[in-house]
């Protein structure tokens, strides 16, 4: 696991040091396509400041966290799913299996989806 913002892979990509396929950027965020799609439209939208993990957000992150739900939606009609519907994702820690420790929502779009979103989904705290 990487988390030092020089080696962080999202903070090259943001950078422009390693190619990306960007379908949006701000003063803020980034959204670009997930290299290994799990949806028909599969992009990742992360801060342009390198922040870890959901769990890493400060009360003074409140700006840029806003930043990238309201990207979530530009993304969306530009990529033309926004009436269909779409799920953002964000994966934090170990049991989520979050890989790279730059925080991304992965902006699903362009399929039906299911719910739960995982198998074996059995509530175990109600
Ligand atoms: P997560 O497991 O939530 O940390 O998701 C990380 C995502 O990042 C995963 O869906 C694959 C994607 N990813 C990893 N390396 C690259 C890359 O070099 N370029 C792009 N576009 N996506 C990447």
């Amino acid at each position: 696991m990487i988390h030092q913002e020089s080696e962080c892979l999202f903070c090259r990509i943001v950078r422009g040091e390693i190619p990306a396929k960007i379908v949006y950027r701000n003063d803020h965020v980034l959204a670009f396509r997930d290299i290994t799609p799990v949806a028909p439209h599969h992009v990742l939208i992360i801060p342009l400041r390198h922040i870890a993990s959901l769990s890493d957000l400060s009360p003074e992150d409140e700006a840029v966290a806003a930043q990238i739900l309201l990207a979530a939606g530009t993304v969306a009609g530009i990529l033309g799913f926004k009436e269909s519907g779409y799920r953002l994702v964000f994966n934090s820690g170990p049991d989520a299996m979050q890989s790279v420790f730059h925080i991304h929502g992965h902006l699903l779009g362009g399929t039906q989806m299911g719910w739960p979103p995982f198998p074996g989904a059995a509530t175990k705290h109600g």
